[in-house]
């Protein structure tokens, strides 16, 4: 009966027993998990936009070699998360068309321009370092295929994350041009960067439900403030300064305290109006088109080969 599916998926994250994609699962849980899944993995391919933009540029060869490998990485995380996506019942394409017909979301954060070399530091420093935060509680999220994929993800993500930073450490210890464009990118991507973590608990329509179902193990808050305590410490061993006033240590909490996060910015830039929206839309829309030739193709030789295989 319906009672018993439900009290079994329940045993099942009570027990904390991974859902599998064959196992019942309420109807909510399944879309809940459709959108984030796809959401995620449209973050990882239109996240390799904005540093595919400096790989001519990259100041040496070591630089290049590593810079190309990370963005290879997010192709890769991109379609770990289709796949993972796939299992729940809706296929790449549908998820294709609602990134392209702006239905579905990406992260605000990729809708920033990346302005300068150092750029490319405070990314994997911070945005990397944000979406780790977020990413290994996932490890642990209530849905087998997609706490699978989080682990690799996971491990590729530290070295992003580590490359970023060593690119910032090299800057604030070069010439004063080089520190000051470390600093300039360390102001303009650091508060992004902490609304990469979503609306605050109050707001967040979907925290409730996603925490009483283990696929969120920590509120957008708590995982905001964890990354804020750990990278202040990070910024002050390389000598830059966060760009918040307000930022002090409370000795009460044990944590941060910090300044007003700029709501209408954030607002604004998930519904599309941010400052490369529509370039990074664009972006994603060309490459579907211009790849049409290239899935007809395969699908001729496909049934070429069926037809063949008939005879
Ligand atoms: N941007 O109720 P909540 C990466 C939307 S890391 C845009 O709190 P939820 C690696 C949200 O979708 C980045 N929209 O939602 C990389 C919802 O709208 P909807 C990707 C946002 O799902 C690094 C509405 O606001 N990581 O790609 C944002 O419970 C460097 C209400 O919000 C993930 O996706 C935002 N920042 O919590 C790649 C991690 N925040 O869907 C390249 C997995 C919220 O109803 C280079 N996702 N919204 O239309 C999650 O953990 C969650 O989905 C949250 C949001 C925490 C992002």
């Amino acid at each position: 009966t319906a009672q018993s599916f439900e009290q079994h998926f329940q045993d099942k994250l009570d027990n904390e027993v991974s859902i599998e994609p064959r196992d019942w699962m309420p109807d909510d849980y399944r879309k809940t998990l459709i959108r984030q899944i796809s959401q995620h993995a449209h973050s990882e391919i239109v996240g390799m936009l904005p540093e595919g933009n400096w790989i001519t540029r990259a100041p040496s060869l070591r630089r290049k070699a590593v810079l190309l490998a990370k963005v290879q990485d997010e192709g890769g995380h991109g379609l770990y998360l289709y796949s993972a996506a796939e299992t729940l019942g809706i296929t790449r394409d549908e998820m294709l068309g609602q990134l392209h017909s702006g239905k579905a979301k990406y992260s605000s954060i990729f809708n920033y321009p990346t302005l300068t070399w150092a750029d490319m530091g405070a990314v994997g420093w911070l945005v990397d370092g944000a979406a780790i935060m977020n990413q290994v509680p996932l490890c642990r999220t209530s849905y087998g295929p997609y706490a699978r994929a989080m682990v690799r993800v996971c491990k590729e993500e530290s070295f992003h994350q580590r490359q970023g930073f060593e690119i910032m450490m090299r800057l604030a210890e070069g010439s004063e041009t080089q520190k000051k464009m470390a600093q300039d990118a360390l102001n303009r991507w650091w508060w992004p960067s902490i609304m990469m973590f979503g609306p605050k608990d109050d707001d967040s329509a979907h925290s409730a439900q996603s925490m009483a179902w283990r696929i969120k193990r920590f509120s957008n808050d708590e995982l905001r403030q964890k990354f804020i305590d750990v990278t202040v410490e990070q910024a002050k061993l390389i000598g830059l300064t966060i760009p918040d006033p307000d930022l002090k240590w409370n000795e009460e909490k044990g944590h941060y305290d910090f300044g007003a996060i700029n709501w209408d910015e954030f607002w604004n830039v998930v519904k599309g109006n941010g400052p490369c929206n529509k370039e990074r839309l664009a972006a994603r829309q060309n490459a579907w088109n211009n790849g049409a030739w290239v899935r007809d193709a395969a699908l001729a030789y496909s049934e070429k080969r069926k037809e063949r295989a008939e005879k």
